[in-house]
């Protein structure tokens, strides 16, 4: 998370941290009792399930909360690593989560119900860098996880906008979604993660993007990339039906 500031997951509490033999790779969602949301590019096949676990609970990626191991990593058959099209994976875990203070899910968002309006307070949250990379000018305290979760509030940029700065690059599809503010964006370590909004009115954040990918971090001229969430509804509850759960 670059140009944000410091939270805990009592704010976040449907964050977790993905991690790959013991270290920390991404972010990702709780959105069931036995199920979590992340991007497909956090698995590079062939892969292990016994590799991964996440970490539930806890402010810190490092320690503290619950360290669960996982009983499937389903990622999306149509996930393109070139495009970046279709990044999304679910996880099922062996355990099941006891809902806490600390410990919820988010709500998928729709795309009818809840539309991305200029009122939607959109939020991104992560261990990831505080900056992008770089070769030796970078700030080294910024290189590298954060051990703190972060959160940045960001804009909703529309599909066309974004389809022109990245004209150059890569398409950007109906499955992905855009969002930038000046110095502030996901990036590195932030995979996964969830982008949430809250409406003016109120109620519960709900989930409407998956940190997924852009070129660089907080570059001006690129915003953030996430993959849309309502795109998916209907793969992750078929998904989720297919492991016994049986509705909201
Ligand atoms: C990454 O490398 C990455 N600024 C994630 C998010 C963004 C850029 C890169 C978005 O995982």
């Amino acid at each position: 998370i670059v140009g944000g500031e410091v939270t805990t997951i009592e704010e976040f509490p449907y964050q977790v941290s993905v991690q790959f033999k013991g270290q920390h790779i991404c972010g990702g969602s709780i959105i069931g009792e036995h199920f979590l949301l992340t991007a497909a590019h956090c698995f590079e096949e062939p892969y292990s399930t016994e590799d991964y676990a996440v970490r539930v609970a806890s402010s810190e990626h490092g320690s503290g909360g619950h360290l669960l191991s996982l009983r499937r990593i389903i990622t999306h058959g149509g996930y393109n690593p070139q495009s970046h099209d279709n990044d999304v994976a679910l996880l099922i875990l062996h355990a099941r989560l006891n809902f806490t203070e600390n410990l919820q899910p988010v709500p998928l968002a729709t795309d009818s119900d809840s539309p991305i309006t200029a009122n939607t307070r959109l939020r991104v949250s992560g261990w990831g860098f505080q900056a992008e990379e770089t070769a030796d000018d970078g700030d080294a305290e910024k290189v590298g996880v954060s051990a703190q979760l972060r959160f940045v509030e960001v804009d909703l940029v529309e599909t066309p906008q974004c389809r022109q700065a990245y004209r150059q690059v890569l398409p950007i599809t109906s499955r992905m979604l855009c969002a930038a503010r000046p110095g502030q964006d996901s990036c590195q370590g932030d995979s996964g993660g969830p982008l949430v909004g809250l409406q003016p009115e109120g109620g519960p954040a709900k989930l409407y993007g998956i940190v997924s990918w852009g070129l660089g971090c907080a570059n001006p001229n690129y915003p953030g990339v996430y993959t849309r969430v309502s795109a998916f509804r209907n793969w992750i509850y078929a998904h989720m039906g297919a492991w016994g759960w049986n509705g909201l």
